[in-house]
């Protein structure tokens, strides 16, 4: 418990025979966080949060600053995903607050809890709009960009106030929460008893969610009529963590699955049911698909066209929290509705009591096609080539993830992204963040430090040189902090390609940079390690030294700008112009 040690004056009427202890909005904060497990804020200091994050270091709390609030938005949502526990974003007033609010909008869309605490300006100037320092009306604007919004006016609600924020953040979908602090409260002082009695022990923030037995039943009977099954496992799944369940469904059911992006590793993309690498097949030739924390968005072409084959051909299941998800794009023939956990067990014990085998000839169909798949890839991965296409780059990162499946990998970009996604095999669960449902850019370095630090495992962070520009300035803080991140930008001049031009040749064209840039200068400009590299081997070289020293290091991978293809594999999502203009 904290105290604040300085006396208030009081008439002397008022004062009995021992002095009463005091404490204050900032010490109900940091308290209130401390009391439910939250040990790190990630966060950019400025009036009126400045002391509390000096405060909240002071009382032993890892305080992470960052030198833009985005990256501090992102760091914390991907905390969430990691941990469970809602992931804290600490930022100013108006500004900070904004640039905090894409982070938080992220988090809430791709179901990552976490909690964008801002502090903000007098209610009474805010709202009769006399032109505050930094007046906004906070709370009003991130309601409809997160899960849940909340204001705490006085110091005796904060512990009531922080519960609800931690509830609504990992509680049924994980998502973003805004909690929003006036600069009053902070300052605001009262009976330090009282105020430790106020606090509030979250207990059982996200209960277990029991599926509905008649649920599971349905679902066993469609996947026991099933011909050609396949299970898809999501980001949902990852975040669940219930992996061994999760293994024994596919291992007992004999199912081949698809993993989604940062589902990948939840079983080693090695093993022998995947159909990562016959995904088409596995979408478009299946009877029943199993979908298992996973959205049919479009990221799974919302269920319907022909990545799924025939109309109609097709009939879902859905293990998902939100039962409005069902039905969301097409048909869910048993929907399952509770947590991963629960109902994943519940279908393991309908499958342990009766199961005939997942039919020989689809998994035989499925191994053979991935098999296919992976010998065609092969000799493009295995080049040494210079200069390097993505292929060849992406073959030698694979081997260092094959030969460090702890590491966590961060990629983001178009074809580093699409590329690296398919060809880069991931060996255990939640090693692999990624853009997610927006397919956002600049989540690279938050993602990178908040993955460092709350596993403290080694990260590669493989980023499109574009994609890198978004939140490259974090170098500094991965200096700062002494973070054991590898960065390697893919650099290919530009977005897409390095080689386009102005038709007018008055400018450079859209989509390229600087030729040639080097990156590695701007690591080295803090005291980091940074690197050029121009074939594979070098690369490779050059990920095992930063990986074995742990140093912060950045390598300038140098891409042949002419490598990359528009839009990387999303190109079909691209609009393009077909009537040309005679300059
Ligand atoms: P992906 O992008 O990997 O396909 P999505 O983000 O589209 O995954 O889907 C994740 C789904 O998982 C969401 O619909 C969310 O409601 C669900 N989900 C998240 N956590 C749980 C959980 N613990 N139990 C059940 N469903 C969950
Ligand atoms: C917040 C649009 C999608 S991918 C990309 C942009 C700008 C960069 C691709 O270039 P990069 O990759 O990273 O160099 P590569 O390997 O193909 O050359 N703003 C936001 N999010 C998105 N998605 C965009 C813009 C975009
Ligand atoms: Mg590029």
């Amino acid at each position: 418990m904290t105290v604040v040690t300085k006396q208030i004056d009081m008439a002397a009427s008022d004062v009995a025979d021992a002095p009463m202890e005091l404490t204050d909005g900032f010490h109900l904060v940091i308290d209130a966080l401390k009391l439910n497990g939250i040990t790190t804020i990630y966060g950019v200091p400025g009036i009126p949060i400045t002391d509390l994050g000096r405060m909240a270091q002071a009382e032993g709390m890892r305080v992470l600053s960052f030198r833009h609030e985005q990256n501090a938005g992102n760091a914390a949502a991907i905390a969430g995903f990691l941990t469970k526990k809602p992931g804290i974003c600490l930022t100013v007033s108006a500004p900070g607050f904004l640039n905090g609010l894409t982070a938080l909008a992220n988090a809430t869309t791709n179901c990552f809890p976490m909690i964008l605490i801002s502090g903000s300006s007098e209610r009474e100037i805010v709202d009769l709009q006399q032109g505050d320092y930094e007046e906004m009306d906070q709370l009003a604007i991130a309601k409809p960009l997160c899960k849940a919004a909340f204001r705490v006016l006085h110091a005796c609600d904060i512990g009531i106030g922080i519960a609800r924020a931690i509830r609504a953040a990992v509680s049924g979908r994980p998502g973003g929460v805004y909690l929003d602090l006036p600069a009053k409260l902070f300052s605001q002082v009262i009976d330090a008893e009282a105020g430790a009695k106020s606090l509030v022990k979250v207990i059982d923030a996200a209960p277990a969610q029991l599926p509905a037995p008649s649920s599971i039943a349905r679902a066993l009977d469609e996947l026991r009529n099933a011909k050609r099954p396949t299970i898809i496992l999501g980001k949902g799944a990852a975040y669940a963590q219930a992996d061994e369940l999760v293994r024994e469904l596919v291992e007992r059911s004999g199912i081949p699955y698809v993993p989604m992006s940062m589902a990948k590793g939840l079983l080693p993309d090695t093993h022998p049911l995947s159909a990562g690498a016959a995904r088409s097949t596995a979408l478009k030739d299946s009877d029943v698909v199993l979908l298992v924390g996973a959205r049919l968005n479009w990221l799974l072409s919302h269920g319907k066209g022909k990545t799924w084959g025939a109309p109609g051909s097709k009939r879902f299941i859905q293990i998902d929290i939100e039962p409005r998800e069902m039905d969301s794009n097409v048909e869910i023939v048993a929907p399952v509705v509770g947590d991963i956990g629960s109902c994943v067990a519940a279908l393991l014990d309908g499958i342990r009591e009766e199961w005939s085998g997942a039919p020989a000839e689809w998994v035989e169909t499925i191994r053979a096609k991935r098999e296919a798949n992976i010998a065609k890839m092969a000799p493009k991965l295995a080049r040494n080539a210079a200069p390097m296409d993505f292929h060849s780059a992406l073959g030698a990162l694979r081997t260092v993830i094959k030969e460090r499946p702890d590491a966590l990998l961060v990629n983001e970009g178009a074809n580093t992204l699409d590329l690296a996604r398919g060809i880069i095999d991931m060996y255990q669960p939640r090693k692999r963040l990624d853009v997610g449902t927006w397919g956002v850019m600049g989540i690279g370095m938050g993602f990178a430090v908040a993955a460092a630090v709350e596993t403290g495992k080694p990260v590669l962070a493989i980023e499109g040189d574009s994609a890198f520009g978004f939140s490259g300035m974090e170098v500094e803080t991965i200096c700062r902090y002494k973070l054991p991140v590898c960065i390697v930008i893919f650099n290919n001049n530009g977005i897409y390609r390095g080689t386009d031009t102005d038709p007018t040749g008055r400018d450079p064209a859209t989509t390229v940079f600087v030729a040639d840039s080097r990156y590695d200068r701007m690591m080295e400009a803090f005291g980091g390690v940074g690197a050029q590299v121009f074939t594979p081997e070098e690369l490779k070289r050059a990920v095992d030294e930063a990986m074995d020293s742990g140093r912060p290091t950045l390598i300038n991978a140098m891409i042949d700008p002419a490598a990359g293809s528009e839009s990387g594999n999303i190109g079909s999502l691209n609009p393009q112009s077909v009537i040309k203009r005679k300059a």
